[in-house]
């Protein structure tokens, strides 16, 4: 997006955001599985924006600073990136036809889930309690169980060693199913993961269980919500 820090381009590239994110944690994962080398900056994106502005305007985590400092947002364009520097022959999506739509429709969909499980999330997280709207929390919470329902059904159709997509060896779409359920599974625990979705559970413990994914495991609880601001700020 930026190039703030134009810097030698011998520097490995910097990721910035936290393990507990989930669109962070799927680049972090795809960074090893590639061996693409990278320094890590943990920041909180809530509580430490002043972080993450100068690289991304709309201050969201993850961020990507590449070797010649600019800085690439949102998960998505940041993983096509890294697959476009490994080359078709190791990228995580495959280049075309209908085994590069598998891959990308898998991916969308657990990303989707993921996203609806944030605004159920962030409306019990950072509203106080009593003003706390449960009618959008559920609407939310039905499409999380209804999308993870369909990704179960796709887990429970595979023989041992088979990937979501169909691909040879871990492509995208295992490692963004995963994470993302991971992470669902921590912040929707009245969504009861293990018993309603246990195709999928089992497939995400599989994969936890790689070493690309055991390098950064998620806490079994969460940190304090960090204070929001209480004003508009415009700079
Ligand atoms: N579509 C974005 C989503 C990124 C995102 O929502 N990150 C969260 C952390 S998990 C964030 O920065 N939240 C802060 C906020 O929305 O204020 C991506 O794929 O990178």
């Amino acid at each position: 997006m930026s190039k703030t820090q134009a810097r030698n381009t011998d520097q490995p590239m910097r990721l910035i955001g936290s393990y507990l994110s989930p669109y962070t944690r799927r680049v972090a994962i795809s960074l090893n599985a590639l061996d693409q080398p990278y320094e890590f900056e943990a920041v909180s994106v809530i509580g430490e924006p002043q972080k993450v502005r100068p690289y991304n305007p709309v201050v969201r985590i993850p961020v990507l600073v590449m070797p010649d400092g600019e800085a690439l947002i949102e998960s998505f364009a940041i993983l096509d990136e890294i697959d476009q520097r490994v080359g078709p022959a190791r990228a995580l999506i495959p280049p075309s036809g209908s085994a590069r739509r598998t891959v990308v429709q898998i991916a969308a969909l657990a990303l989707a889930c993921m996203e609806k499980a944030q605004c159920a999330f962030y409306e019990g997280r950072f509203r106080p309690q009593d003003i706390v709207y449960l009618p959008w929390v559920h609407h939310n919470d039905n499409q999380v169980a209804s999308g993870l329902r369909s990704l179960n059904n796709l887990a429970a159709m595979l023989k041992p060693g088979e990937w979501l997509g169909g691909t040879a060896s871990i492509s995208q779409a295992d490692i963004t199913a995963a994470v993302v359920c991971s992470s669902i599974k921590l912040i929707r625990p009245s969504l009861n993961l293990a018993d309603e979705f246990p195709h999928l559970v089992q497939f995400a413990m599989r994969c936890e269980d790689l070493a690309i994914f055991r390098k950064f495991p998620l806490p079994s609880s969460l940190p304090p919500a960090p204070a929001l601001p209480t004003a508009l700020q415009q700079s």
